[in-house]
């Protein structure tokens, strides 16, 4: 990008009707300032996004946890001078071009600047590709983890609910209830009945698609905080999609075995 690329309507120039050389304040160097404008506050939004966004998102408790906090706040900190990119740029045009009455000439004819377009190109290309690189890496870091004794839950999506089966118990779950042991690694094998719905575990660091007629396995993930906490669908899945919520219960082991039992199950 080069500064020369809003420079053909600086207003300083001699008035070519006339041949006169009119008293026309020196037109601002719009480009010099709305780039510092937009690096300000992309620098000043970047930062409170760092220090604010910990107490902001909701609290996880599962060894992803951390992991998954980080890429949150990596995806809005690079969000952020991108969004401003449009923003800035946008509102100061606004401003700073704005023509109170109908304008009586034609704007000046746009030039081709094909630094600008490969700039604009170049750095977007560059930002999806390391985000790109950044999640495959992730995923296959979260993927390749193969823990001794994981718990596998088949979780089934149907409108509206959700059903939790035990296969190494031999019991579903009765009341909407995803009752997990702490520290214990679990993997859940998603699908659907019907549509397409999403099984979201925030605290958990699971997000996934749960689509009919297909299995999908999510990377191990192990809870570490005894409590409640939300399991919702994030797929809009109907009329009572945003009903379609249940509760997952972190227990200690002894408590589970007991729970298994009380569901018809052997621990
Ligand atoms: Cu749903």
């Amino acid at each position: 990008m080069s500064e020369a690329n809003i420079d053909g309507d600086t207003g300083s120039a001699p008035n070519e009707n006339t041949g006169s050389v009119s008293p026309v304040p020196k037109e601002p160097d719009h480009f010099r300032r709305v780039l510092t404008i937009w690096v300000v506050l992309s620098v000043i939004g970047m930062v409170a996004c760092i220090f604010l966004l910990p107490y902001i998102l909701p609290p996880t408790a599962s060894n992803l946890g951390s992991v998954d906090n980080f890429t949150i706040v990596l995806l809005t900190v690079l969000a952020v001078p991108v969004a401003l990119f449009v923003f800035v740029f946008l509102a100061y045009s606004m401003f700073a071009f704005r023509v109170r009455e109908r304008p009586r000439e034609d704007a000046l004819p746009l030039k081709p600047r094909p630094m600008l377009q490969i700039g604009f190109l170049g750095i977007t290309s560059v930002l999806c590709l390391f985000l790109i690189i950044y999640g495959l890496v992730a995923y296959y870091q979260e993927a390749s983890a193969a823990p001794a004794n994981p718990l596998v839950v088949q979780v089934t999506g149907q409108q509206w609910t959700w059903t939790f089966y035990y296969p190494q118990y031999g019991v579903s779950s009765q009341g909407q209830v995803l009752e997990l042991p702490v520290n214990r690694p679990v993997q859940f094998v998603v699908t659907s009945k019907d549509v397409l719905h999403g099984f979201a575990v925030r605290t958990l660091g699971v997000r996934v698609d749960a689509n009919p007629g297909q299995v999908t396995t999510t990377p191990y993930t192990t809870p570490t905080v005894i409590g409640q906490y939300p399991v919702v669908c994030v797929e809009l899945c109907g009329l009572y999609h945003s009903y379609m919520w249940s509760s997952l219960q972190v227990v200690d082991q002894s408590t589970f075995n007991s729970w298994i039992t009380s569901q018809g199950g052997h621990p």
